[in-house]
């Protein structure tokens, strides 16, 4: 059976290729929101989706949204879907593959009959927040919870988010004014590389998540005094990346004490930044995730505490903001089962797992029951360029997909 989808993996992978030479920086896959990259990956994208045969429309954000649409144009809706943009140096599956194996499964599926429900595909602008430091900006725009002083948040360049969301092909006004919440959602499945060592360990191709873990993040600085390298007695200074050196070590050890717990400091900036300067001030983010909320709340005055105390030992100020993230997500009970029905009647085993990494089905989550199927990812890596998938596992995805649509057909109201 398998083998009837294997040229749809060779040819998911070959498109995951072509998107991955849409890229801002020459040398490494980087595509943030609003960036010509993005731009060129979409209108691929909206290439392949209008010759399956789907209509296509970019939303306020920017998403691109391709659409099978029913007979019947009160019909409610089935969302499937990923994202486009991607981290800094990052892999080629990580979104992209979500997208392309939900297209694939759709064109599959349509071949056996229509569908009583509108079907669409979209391709979120923004689910990494590379260039705003905005979490999941595309699907929260979809879900209608867009914050309109959002806006106006700048990059490193200076350069507004409404920029970017002209750019992006969006219209900044109608984001403000809050989209309209599209009609009745019968559901949303994504697709998405597990991105973790799980599915390889088990020797399964694919596999359905339970939850997705909470993450907040904080934006921390250190600031002491900038001082002469030769100079300023060892004792007599306010170190500013000593402190945050001593905090990123307590992070690491909160966090490497206690189960499910995941704490990474994965931004530094140190001020002035010269070789023959006592660093007069740090910025950084602490991302703190896990699947419990407790464990994860607790985390945060634990961390916080830590950096008070290693702020007052080294006569430091200490800036700390948290950035409003999200409790653990759990998938929906109904649509997670379909999932595992169409694995079982692919023939594969069926495994429950969570994900440590956030998704746009964390604000879709927000509209309507939704549920994700993994993919195995060779090592587990990700948000790095050695990202790998094969297309037996790709093949075996848009199967599972495809046979969770026709069984849809029939069966989703
Ligand atoms: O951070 C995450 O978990 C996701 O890759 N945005
Ligand atoms: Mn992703
Ligand atoms: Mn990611």
């Amino acid at each position: 059976m398998i083998d009837d989808f294997a040229d749809s993996g060779r040819t998911i992978l070959d498109r995951c290729d072509e998107f991955a030479q849409f890229t801002e920086e020459p040398d490494r896959l980087t595509r943030s929101y609003g960036s010509p990259a993005l731009a060129a990956a979409m209108a691929r994208a909206a290439d392949w989706m209008s010759e399956a045969g789907l209509s296509v429309r970019r939303d306020a954000a920017g998403n691109l949204i391709g659409r099978l649409a029913a007979a019947d144009p009160g019909a409610p809706t089935l969302l499937l879907g990923s994202h486009l943009d991607s981290v800094r140096d990052a892999g080629k599956y990580d979104g992209p593959l979500g997208v392309l194996t939900a297209l694939a499964a759709l064109d599959r599926a349509r071949a056996q009959g229509p569908f009583p429900f509108h079907v669409d595909v979209v391709a979120f602008a923004d689910e990494e927040g590379l260039r705003f430091r905005t979490a999941y900006l595309g699907s929260r725009a979809f879900a209608g919870a867009f914050d309109p002083a959002l806006l106006e948040l700048t990059d490193a360049a200076g350069i507004a988010l409404r920029e970017a969301c002209l750019a992006a092909g969006g219209d900044p006004e109608a984001l403000a004014a809050g989209v309209a919440r599209p009609e009745r959602l019968l559901g949303y499945v994504e697709a998405h590389i597990e991105q973790g060592p799980t599915l390889e360990s088990l020797d399964v191709p694919v596999g359905v998540v339970s939850t997705i873990a909470g993450q907040t993040r904080v934006n921390a600085t250190f600031r002491g005094e900038a001082g002469h390298a030769g100079t300023v007695r060892m004792m007599h200074r306010r170190d500013a990346l000593s402190g945050a050196a001593e905090f990123v070590l307590a992070a690491e050890r909160q966090a490497r004490g206690k189960a499910g717990l995941y704490i990474t400091v994965g931004h530094l900036v140190v001020s002035p930044g010269a070789s023959n300067v006592i660093p007069g001030e740090v910025r950084l983010t602490a991302d703190v995730r896990s699947a419990n909320d407790g464990v994860r709340e607790r985390a945060l005055v634990e961390l916080r505490a830590a950096a008070t105390d290693i702020a007052s030992r080294r006569r430091l100020e200490l800036d700390w903001r948290v950035v409003p993230g999200n409790a653990a997500v759990p998938m929906d009970r109904e649509l997670t089962q379909r999932l595992a029905n169409a694995i079982d009647a692919c023939g594969y085993p069926v495994h429950h797992l969570p994900s440590g990494a956030g998704h746009d089905a964390v604000m879709l989550a927000r509209l309507c029951p939704v549920a994700m199927l993994f993919v195995r990812c060779k090592g587990g890596v990700s948000h790095n360029p050695a990202e790998s998938v094969s297309a037996e596992d790709a093949a075996a995805t848009v199967a599972v997909l495809a046979r969770f649509l026709d069984d849809a057909r029939t069966s989703l109201s």
